[in-house]
Formats: C-alpha cells, structure tokens, sequence
C-alpha cells in the first residue's frame, strides 16, 4: 500500500493555509498484530503502569475515569483483581501519550491533525481492503468453556461509572455479526453488559450496521448469532468502532492497513470468524424477543442520558480465552476523554473523505472536535471557489455517513483557519458569521436514545431524531475581498521573527 500525496494548500487573502498534509505523507507500519504485541510496543515507549489488587467494583473505574481524561497519563494493566481467574488483566487507556502515534502506525512527533491525515491519505481514503484468512488454531483456543462450564462473570470486567446498571465487559470490544440476506461479516463495537453467568445484554442504537443486522434477524423471527471480542488489537478495536461503510467488513479494512490478512478461527458454535490472536472471546444467539433490562450506562456525552430498557440478550453457548487475559477497557466519560482523542483522529479523516467524496471541491482540513466527542462538533475548512460552496461543504458534513448520527453543530470556515484548533474555529465564527443569516437548521435529523436534549415525551415515543445547525462562518462570498484584513503575520513574516528573536523564547 503506498501513501497517497497530498497537495499543498494554496496560500490565501488571510496569509497562510494550514497544511496537515507535509509531515504526513508517511506510510503506516502497525508494530503489532495483536494486544499483547500492542502492550510491549507502550512498554519500549515507557507508558505503561502495572497495578495489583484493585477491585472491579469500584477501584478500577474510579483510576480509568482520572486516567482517561489526560493524554499524559499512562495505559494502566490492573492485574490480581480480586474474584477474577488468576492471571486475567485490564487494561485502560490504551490511546494517549505517544502510544496513540504507534497505534495508527506514525512516527511519534507528528501532531494530531497530522496524524489523522496520515490516517486519511494511506488507508482511511482509499480503505485498501485484504480478505480475512482463516486459520486452523491460535492462542483464543489455549482456555475453553462451554456448557455448564460457562462463567462470564469470572473475568475482570468492572463496574465503570457508580451509577451503572452493572458490571460491563464490552467497551474496548466488538460485537461479530454476518448479514442474513447479504451475508457479510460487520464488526461493531456496543457496550455489553453481563447479566449473569450465562447472559449478556448489549445495546445498539438504531442505524449502525450491527443494528440494521439484528433487527433483520428480529422481522424474520430467526435468532441472530453473536460473537463478541474482548481484546482485539487495538486497530481492529479502532475500525469497529468506526464510520466504515456499509457493506465492507472491518476485518478487510485492518488487512488493508496491515498489507496482510487478519488472521481468524470459525468459532465453534456459530462459526462467525474470530481473530485468532484475540484475548476473550464470547459466542452465542440472540433469541427473537428475549429480551432484558440493560443498563443504564454513563455514557460518551457525559449523561445517561438512554435510562434503561429491555434489550436483546446473548445466550452464551461458548467463551474462549488465552492464558492470562486481557480485557480492553474503554470507558466513556464526560468529554473530552480517551475515546474523544482517538476518535477525533479516526472521524476527522473519515469526516474530510467522506465530504470529498460527495463531490465537495476545496475542502483543505476537518475536525471532529473532542469536546463533542467527535460527533456534536464538527468544522470543515474550505477554500472556496464558487457562491454556495461553503454551505454545501456544510451540509454534506452535517449529512454524510461520519458525520449524520448524532451531530448538533457544523461550522464551516475559511482556509486560513486551523480546523483543530477550537478557539480559532471559534473566533472565526465570531468575527466572520452573521447570526441572522449564516446558520440553518437541518430537522428531524438521524439521532439516538442518547442523546440529551431529546424531550422524554418524544423518547418514550420513540422519536430519536434532532435538529442541526450549520453554521458559514467564512467571508461572505460576494465580498469576500472587502472583508477586512487579519492582523496575523504572514508565514514569512513568522519565519523570520523565529529566526531573529526564536532565542528570546528558550531557555
Ligand atoms: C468505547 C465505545 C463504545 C461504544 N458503544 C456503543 C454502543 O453501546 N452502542 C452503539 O450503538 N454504538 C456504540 N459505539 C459506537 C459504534 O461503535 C460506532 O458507531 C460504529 O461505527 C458502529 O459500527 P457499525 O455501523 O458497523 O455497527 C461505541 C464506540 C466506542 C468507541
Ligand atoms: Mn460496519
């Protein structure tokens, strides 16, 4: 796979274009094929915390939620967690510090707007895609449990937040399902919570290809086999939570990445393919109508805001392990967290190929802001070219597969504005937008149960929509020449300041 070039921006009235594209025109190297493989890789970066004993009643959520919302914090390993099977781990906070560069394949210097588009030019845009192969064994078959033997509860999974509904062992997960009449294999990521031993309960929320999947499944009264992996790598973690398209299976993607297949097993019971290398993994049917009480879970806007409600449940026929497991945990907290980082880097790439690819010209950066988790917030830059542009790079943003479910506000701005950079997307909209004319308000727009500002009267009746504003905050295009200058120095300007006075700023 080779990296795609990216043009320089043209420089524009207001001095500068900002260019992500210069130091990320690397092609990615993933130096793993698995979590373990992904754990020695933090070590040699020194990021990695070991820490014995904690409980997964409580302890384990309470350090995730402080580590998760620094990027300087380590990826914590909680091992000896008391009532667990011996040797079994968890392990929080994968995608900080300079672990996330690794992740995705990058060299650690190159920032995070540069790293998404790293993201976007070598396999985000062109999703070069590799076919699964399957193998005969691997290391998910060293511990087997079926039948009576079946116990997910012996695993660390911990109860996150104080007021969850109960202990969840999907968050860092994915859920395996095969489309029945199309027959393609979907990975996604949905919390799933234990019931008991032998149960599980896991929420999708209306739209994602794994629900389109399951509620096929429910119209035809069949019951829908699920296998669920805890403690995949990290990059297929990262694809299976992410806007790939319908269709296209996220294994194929990550084989893409990689230059090489994901390796899988066809797990015993339902003979969905699971990666041979993977940690945990859970198999089993949903029932059409078995359903129970899931949640309520604190969930990635910071509420919980969905309560609880009946939900599918897992029957589990079958749990296989490797010695001394890890689970991944990813737990959402009020943003911005862990999940707001990596997910802006995925979804901004995602976010500028999918508008691009709606035909959009013009379009130099995107971000999906972290404090919206990378969906309530979303900026778009354009140079633009024509009367209109700007808004309809708007509205493609504000309407395509990354950006559709769960948005709130779009705003649109010039090139000469940093995308990443919330208090420059800020002040653009505050010097360069005109309340009264520049925002629209798109209704009835694709949202979720968890979405807070939905009225409860409008939940209970199942109307998850929303509305979305999208706001021009560019120079009006008709006198876009008249607008007045901006007193930022130019590119050269700064260049030579650096070189004359840079010294006054070290030490
Ligand atoms: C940590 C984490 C937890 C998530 N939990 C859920 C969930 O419980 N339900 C859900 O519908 N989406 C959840 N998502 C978002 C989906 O994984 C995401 O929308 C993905 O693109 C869905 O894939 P699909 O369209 O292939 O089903 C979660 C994402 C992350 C990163
Ligand atoms: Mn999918």
């Amino acid at each position: 796979m080779s990296a795609q070039p990216v043009p320089a921006p043209a420089a524009t009235a207001a001095g500068h274009a900002c260019d992500p594209g210069a130091r990320s025109n690397i092609e990615p190297r993933l130096a793993y094929d698995d979590l373990r493989q992904w754990l020695e890789q933090a070590r040699k970066l020194g990021e990695v915390k070991e820490v014995s004993g904690l409980t997964w009643e409580q302890d384990i959520g309470v350090v995730a939620g402080l580590a998760t919302h620094d990027d300087s914090a380590p990826c914590f390993v909680f091992g000896e967690v008391p009532g667990t099977i011996k040797g079994s781990r968890v392990l929080v906070n994968f995608f900080g510090g300079k672990r996330k560069n690794m992740t995705l394949g990058f060299p650690t210097e190159l920032s995070k707007l540069e790293l998404s588009e790293g993201t976007r030019t070598s396999f985000l845009g062109p999703m070069p895609r590799i076919a699964p192969k399957y193998v005969g064994d691997g290391p998910i078959f060293e511990n087997v449990m079926r039948g009576d033997d079946v116990d997910i509860t012996v695993f660390p999974a911990p109860k996150w937040h104080s007021a969850d509904g109960g202990r969840y062992i999907g968050t860092g997960s994915f859920n395996v399902t095969r489309d029945p009449d199309e027959g393609w294999i979907n990975c996604g990521t949905y919390r799933v919570m234990i019931h008991d031993a032998k149960t599980a309960g896991f929420y999708i929320s209306p739209g994602k290809h794994g629900r389109q999947m399951r509620d096929k499944y429910q119209a035809r009264g069949a019951p829908m086999p699920v296998a669920v992996v805890c403690g995949g790598d990290p990059m297929t973690f990262l694809m299976a939570s992410s806007e790939v398209p319908y269709g296209v299976s996220e294994y194929e993607i990550v084989g893409g990445v990689r230059g090489k297949p994901v390796e899988v097993i066809k797990a015993p019971v339902t003979g969905l393919p699971i990666p041979a290398n993977a940690e945990i993994v859970i198999e089993g049917f949903v029932e059409p109508g078995n359903e129970r009480i899931e949640g309520p879970f604190g969930e990635w806007t910071g509420y919980y805001a969905s309560d609880v409600r009946p939900e599918p449940v897992l029957d589990i026929k079958g749990i296989y392990y490797r010695n001394n497991p890890i689970l991944l945990g990813c737990v959402p907290q009020r943003p911005p967290d862990e999940i707001c980082r990596y997910r802006a880097v995925v979804r901004s790439a995602l976010l500028r190929e999918n508008i691009e690819k709606a035909g959009v010209p013009g379009v130099t950066a995107a971000w999906a802001h972290e404090v919206g988790n990378a969906r309530l917030l979303l900026a778009v830059a354009v140079n633009q070219r024509y009367p209109g542009h700007a808004k309809q790079a708007g509205h493609m943003a504000a309407m395509c597969h990354v950006g559709a479910y769960c948005g709130r506000y779009v705003i649109v701005v010039d090139d000469d504005i940093d995308v990443s950079n919330l208090e420059e997307v800020v002040w653009a909209m505050l010097t360069r937008s005109d309340p009264a004319t520049s925002i629209d308000i798109i209704r009835n727009a694709w949202s979720t149960p968890l979405d807070p500002r939905i009225e409860p009267e409008r939940k209970a009746a199942g109307d998850y929509t929303n509305s979305r504003a999208v706001i021009d905050a560019c120079r009006p295009w008709h006198w876009r020449d008249k607008f007045p200058k901006v007193n930022v120095p130019t590119p050269e300007e700064r260049r030579m300041a650096q070189e004359k006075f840079g010294h006054l700023f070290s030490d």
